[in-house]
């Protein structure tokens, strides 16, 4: 497997450092082998305590990694002194791999993490840096230049260059969004603002950009996709103390997997679903849905294309399966989702004196329209649905089975099964079908 080194400190608080660079190298595929400088004491309000791992054990670490594990390339981050970036900067030495340096002055919250002048700290490095990502203020105390625009950034750039590093890249986070990067020639990496929490972006750009290096990218394509990537973890920050949210690595794979597996489920219950009695299936059509977790919007609900009708004597899906299918039932998994967070699944069925029967003989919970205490006539589907829902956990009998609707416009009686997946939802279906005989 593709290894690659993080050099860098251990934030308490999990947002930056060796966490965020670990989670940054297993989120884009590669092992990860991290060598620990500091130990900072911290959370997201700021650093309490830093101290800083002794020269020798920080070599030692690399050295152990270095003889039997061969690292693509390396990522520095903290290092708290100058004598640790000497140490560090010597056992890499001999060992030809690229090297990305990200300056560290200071954590997000505040507070310093290096003891003197950054530019002191990093000399013995410069010469032997691929790489080095300063943000404006680190890229200001690398310069001695202050920046206020992209062409402060430019000139800070090519000044740094000329301190050893083959390229630079000062990021614009804190301006305009835009990066500068400077290998002898200016390259831009257009970008916005993003809205969302900053803590570890500056050490997921590093590990994501030594990642793409590792596996054999040029610098400039390399930084653009660290740029993509560091972005959507920016997307998907999390709050997770009282201070600035963290970014989050994985936030976003784990969505597209989580929609990935929705659409098999549904596409499992559709397969239970085509032995269905057709006398289930509304005579305008009838849908399975399902939704990702924290679903929004309907585009987060999958359901079927068309609709599932009855062709002939058989219950057919008339589409593929995909979100945003079903505007109807999309609606209807939202309102559940709004009650209750893991009703994620829905199906309407017709509903009949024998359906009800049925669902008796099952021990279904079932909620019904019709006592007078529900919202009146005008009310919407998606509201009553909530409503019955909301009556049903408030009298204790937990999340209904079932919600039966006589009133559902257009269709007839109606009946939403609710689940925690379509799979699960299609299997009810089935024993209400053939409980019915
Ligand atoms: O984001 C820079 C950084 C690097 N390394 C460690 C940190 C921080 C910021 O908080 O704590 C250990």
């Amino acid at each position: 497997m593709l290894s690659v080194m993080t050099v860098a400190g251990s934030d308490s608080g999990g947002g930056a450092g060796v966490s965020a660079d670990t989670r940054t190298l297993a989120a884009l595929g590669v092992h990860g082998t991290p060598v620990i400088t500091a130990v900072t004491s911290q959370n997201t309000l700021g650093v309490r305590d830093v101290y800083n791992v002794p020269a020798e054990v920080i070599v030692s670490q690399i050295e152990a990694i270095i003889s039997d594990i061969d690292v693509r390339s390396a990522k520095i981050g903290m290092l708290g002194t100058h004598e640790i970036a000497e140490a560090v900067a010597d056992a890499l030495s001999g060992h030809r791999i690229p090297i990305v340096v990200d300056p560290v002055l200071a954590a997000e919250a505040g507070g310093r993490l290096l003891k003197g002048e950054l530019n002191d700290v990093l000399s013995p490095l410069m010469r032997k840096t691929t790489v080095l990502t300063p943000n404006i203020q680190e890229a200001e105390a690398i310069s001695g230049a202050t920046i206020h625009t992209l062409d402060d950034m430019k000139q800070a750039a090519r000044e740094i260059n000329t301190l050893g590093p083959q390229s630079v890249i000062v990021t614009g986070g804190h301006l305009g969004g835009t990066d500068v990067l400077y290998d002898g020639r200016f390259h831009l990496l257009r970008g916005k603002l993003i809205k969302g929490g900053t803590h570890g972006a500056g050490c997921t750009f590093s590990a994501a950009l030594a990642v793409f290096l590792a596996k054999g990218y040029p610098v400039k394509p390399s930084a653009s996709m660290a740029k993509t990537f560091v972005s959507e973890a920016i997307r998907n920050s999390e709050r997770i103390g009282a201070g600035p949210a963290a970014v989050n690595q994985f936030r976003a794979t784990l969505r597209k997997a989580e929609r990935y597996l929705t659409l098999l489920n549904v596409e499992a219950g559709l397969r239970t679903i085509k032995a269905l009695n057709p006398n289930l299936i509304p005579e305008i059509g009838s849908n399975l849905a399902m939704a990702i977790t924290d679903a929004k919007h309907f585009a987060d609900v999958a359901a079927v294309k068309g609709r599932i009708a009855v062709v002939g004597e058989s219950v057919t899906p008339v589409g593929c399966v995909a979100f945003g299918a079903s505007r109807h039932m999309g609606t209807i998994v939202l309102a559940a989702l709004s009650q209750q967070r893991d009703a994620k699944a829905a199906m309407n069925l017709r509903y009949s004196d024998d359906v009800k029967r049925a669902c008796e003989e099952l021990n279904l919970v079932t909620e019904c329209f019709g006592g007078g205490t529900e919202p009146d006539a005008s009310s919407t589907v998606k509201s009553r649905v909530a409503h019955a829902i909301e009556t049903s956990l408030a009298r204790g009998s937990g999340m209904p089975n079932l919600i039966c609707d006589w009133r559902v416009a257009g269709t007839g009686p109606t009946a939403f099964v609710f689940g925690h997946s379509a799979q699960q939802v299609a299997d009810m279906a089935a024993r209400i079908s053939s409980a019915l005989g």
